[in-house]
């Protein structure tokens, strides 16, 4: 037994101190290999002044009703109210929108990552209220791999399955030999898995790997994207130029006869298209010549790498990060194209994997079991966006755009209600959705911290945190059931979110179609007793909620991807029209958009044209020291910040070609606009980018600045192309300088509150 009580989390299991009913301090699990500092962030975090006491409503919403806020979101003070006031609110505003509107007209898509716990789930029990209701307009995809969720079905399979079935990255150790990382295989993001994670192995495995022998090759624009421990070459790239030298590695294999001809034949369509575009079918013939002068490496080094790739086992890796930017679906096609022509897809320790490390479990760990989850029930109405398209929707009602090969019409949203997410963290130029949250006629976010998207609502609901409320953990597809007992009660007048919902259902006369009028502990016995029905052994909730973690064994510890098909491919033909692999896809084609044809092909990221303005290229990567922008004022993520505020990390020659000294607070700007973070100067990065970490809660001055250092602030809003409509997040240039006057950071204080005159 451990001593202390257990909690979990994304980044793993924690066990709290609790001292005068508060949480006042999480520490790893004993068991756990290499365990996440992050749970360094909660205690400070719940305690903090920026935690959401009461009911608020924004004054001029209290004392003018609901309606188009021109400017007044995310600025004006806030009035405190009691509960019954604020349901009595929420209740009459959502029968009158759904009388006059329906409830078409009501956006929840509400994307975020929420908090662990399989009942408490935040969207959960939003949608699942909603769906009682009426339904919502729902959002599709996510912000993590949006362009690979709608390209690889047309062209391998469905994404979720590349990574459930991702080949175990410990086949490497017996099997591989060259490891070709793009973007890295980054330790820090394989902190993180959805829904929790038992035990860390990610770094386990990859030295296991390094202490057989295998050689990792780090084609990434951060040499810390590699653990130091496996001694990978660092070969950085020009961010956003991979496509061109994927395709300078295929053109090397194909003009030099390194590309296996029969396993082409036999598993993949359209691969002569493709052969036809390298050798310069549109007049560029792309070799490592041409590669070089755009990715900046050189052209025999290039070489060379395709080659030693052909030589014996490769396992190639392509980060998530590089399909989150402009034409985000290319890099991934080739990624499948370079591997075809490699001949080893369905072998141990080879082939190709996107999005190791983007979770500690991808090619380490599967669930034994389906996990008991609340139910949503069924939403009536059809309609969704693709989820980034958020400020294009609230800004364009009735318009007009293209995804996957549909033609479709964004609704006339009145009412956003978001719980579990933040969009004034994750969404791209954030001045642009600061403009289009003005639009709706009621914004209604259910928060436990006043994080800027709570600042930007009319009705925010104080909701209890994860330790404030009983639960049990588990990771999408980790192995281990977490218990999750309530450790504190919810500090001021915050109230666990199933009960908030129910007095609603209860005002709104759902005839209990949310709670079926059921209790928290009946739910969760009932979900519990689900498992038990599947699981044998599974003791009583009781007797699990005061006891260990449970772990179970791995399914399939030595899982191949797409092994069945290599063996067999007719008898496991793909979920794709030609049952194989498609180099060329007619589908693709046929939607006749410009920046996604039917093969893969090179095109300029936008902001590229912008070099002798803006020089520097900004990539925002995941924090080490959080997750995205949770618990930012908890003390770990706190103790990362430069004067308080976001680090940045800057080369050398960059910082001295702009006075910029380590410890400094710079100004990073760009044409959409501008934010405060403080140098870190180090040659970890490629000279020419900026690494500015996701996250810190977004925090505008008058004007716009943001004097804490959220990167969206200058990432453009435009999507991956018309195919998938994906966020492009890291295809932003921006420029840097020494900052003159740095105001202080406010981002971590509650909002102003005032009384109605
Ligand atoms: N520039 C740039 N932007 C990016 C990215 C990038 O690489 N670069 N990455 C993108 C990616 S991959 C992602 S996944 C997104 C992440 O974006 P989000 O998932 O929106 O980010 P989080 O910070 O996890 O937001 C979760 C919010 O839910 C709240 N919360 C936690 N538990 C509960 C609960 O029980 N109830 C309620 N009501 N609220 C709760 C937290 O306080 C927090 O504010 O960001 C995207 N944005
Ligand atoms: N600690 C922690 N872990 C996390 C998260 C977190 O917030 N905190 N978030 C989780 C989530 S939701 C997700 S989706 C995953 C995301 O996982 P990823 O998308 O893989 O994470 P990133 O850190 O954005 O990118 C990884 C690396 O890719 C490199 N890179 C960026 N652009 C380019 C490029 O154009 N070319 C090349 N070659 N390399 C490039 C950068 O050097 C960066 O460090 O991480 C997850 N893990
Ligand atoms: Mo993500």
């Amino acid at each position: 037994m451990t001593d202390g009580f257990l909690t979990s989390s994304h980044w793993g299991i924690g066990v709290v101190h609790v001292e005068d009913g508060r949480v006042r301090d999480v520490a790893a699990h004993p068991d756990d290999p290499d365990p996440s500092p992050i749970n360094g962030n909660i205690a400070g975090s719940l305690n903090g002044a920026a935690r959401v006491l009461r009911p608020a409503v924004r004054k001029g919403y209290l004392a003018g009703g609901p309606g188009a806020a021109g400017g007044a979101r995310g600025r004006e003070d806030f009035v405190e109210v009691e509960w019954d006031t604020a349901l009595d609110l929420v209740a009459s505003e959502l029968s009158r929108i759904r009388d006059r509107h329906g409830s078409g007209a009501i956006y929840a898509g509400s994307y975020g990552w929420a908090s662990a716990g399989r009942f408490h789930h935040a969207q959960s029990q939003l949608k699942r209220f909603l769906n009682a209701g009426g339904g919502f307009v729902a959002s599709k995809g996510n912000y993590s791999y949006h362009a690979a969720l709608v390209l690889m079905p047309h062209i391998v399979g469905d994404y979720r399955r590349h990574v459930k079935e991702a080949t175990r990255l410990s086949t490497l150790a017996e099997h591989g030999r060259l490891v070709v990382m793009f973007g890295g295989l980054p330790i820090r993001n394989g902190q993180v898995s959805g829904g929790g994670v038992g035990k860390h192995r990610l770094r386990g495995v990859l030295e296991d790997a390094a202490r057989a022998g295998v050689r990792f090759v780090n084609l990434s624009p951060l040499r810390t994207d590699a653990a130091t421990s496996l001694d990978a070459e660092w070969l950085p790239p020009r961010p956003g130029s991979d496509t061109a030298l994927m395709m300078a590695l295929a053109h090397t294999l194909l003009s030099e006869r390194l590309h296996d001809r029969t396993c082409l034949d036999r598993y993949t369509v359209g691969f002569d298209r493709l052969a036809d575009y390298l050798n310069g079918s549109d007049g560029i013939v792309k070799d490592a010549d041409w590669a070089a002068g755009l990715c900046d490496l050189p052209a025999d080094r290039i070489r060379a790498l395709a080659r030693d790739m052909a030589a014996g086992p490769t396992l190639i890796t392509t980060a998530v990060s590089l399909q989150r930017a402009d034409w985000g679906e290319q890099p991934l096609w080739m990624t499948v194209a370079l591997a075809a022509m490699l001949g080893q897809i369905g072998l141990p320790g080879a082939g190709y994997g996107i999005g190791y490390a983007a979770d500690s479990s991808i090619g380490t760990m599967d669930r034994a079991a389906p996990w008991s989850a609340f139910p949503q029930g069924t939403n009536p109405v059809a309609d969704f966006i693709p989820v980034a398209m958020i400020s294009d929707m609230l800004l364009n009602p009735g318009g007009g755009y293209d995804f996957n090969g549909a033609r479709r019409t964004y609704p006339d949203i009145r009412m956003v209600w978001w719980a579990g997410g933040n969009p004034f963290h994750h969404h791209q130029d954030l001045g642009t959705l600061a403009r289009a949250f003005q639009q709706p006629e009621t914004v209604i976010v259910n928060e436990f911290n006043w994080t800027a998207t709570a600042r930007h609502a009319d009705i925010v609901l104080p909701v209890a945190a994860p330790q404030e409320r009983t639960d049990f953990g588990a990771g999408t597809q980790d192995n281990v059931l977490v218990p999750m007992p309530k450790l504190a009660e919810p500090p001021g007048k915050a109230r666990i979110e199933f009960d908030i919902f129910r007095d609603l259902e209860a005002r709104l006369d759902l005839a209990d179609g949310f709670s079926k009028g059921r209790t928290v502990e009946e739910w969760i016995d009932r979900l519990w007793g689900d498992m038990r029905r599947k699981i044998s052994d599974l003791p009583e909730f009781d007797a699990f909620l005061n006891g260990d973690p449970l772990e179970f064994d791995d399914p399939d510890p030595h899982h191949v991807f797409l092994s069945d098909f290599r063996q067999d491919p007719e008898a496991h033909r793909l979920p794709t029209p030609s049952g194989r692999i498609e180099l060329f896809s007619e589908t693709i084609a046929g939607f006749g958009y410009p920046d996604c044809p039917g093969h893969p092909v090179w095109q300029v990221p936008r902001d590229w044209s912008l070099r002798d303005r803006y020089p520097l290229h900004l990539i925002s990567g995941q924090p080490g020291t959080r997750l995205h922008s949770q618990l930012d004022n908890g003390a770990y993520s706190r103790s990362r910040k430069v004067k308080d505020r976001e680090p940045v990390l800057i080369h050398p020659d960059d910082a001295l070609e702009r006075g910029i000294a380590d410890g400094d607070i710079v100004e990073l700007f760009n044409a959409r606009g501008r934010c405060l973070a403080g140098a870190v100067v180090t040659d970890d990065v490629l000279q020419g980018t900026i690494f500015l970490w996701t996250g810190a809660w977004y925090d505008p001055d008058e004007n716009g600045l943001c004097r804490h250092g959220n990167p969206n602030v200058l990432t453009h809003d435009l999507r991956t192309s018309a195919l998938s409509q994906g966020p492009a997040a890291q295809s932003a240039l921006v420029e840097a300088k020494k900052a003159v006057d740095p105001p202080p950071v406010l981002a971590f204080e509650p909002p102003t509150f005032g009384n109605l005159p």
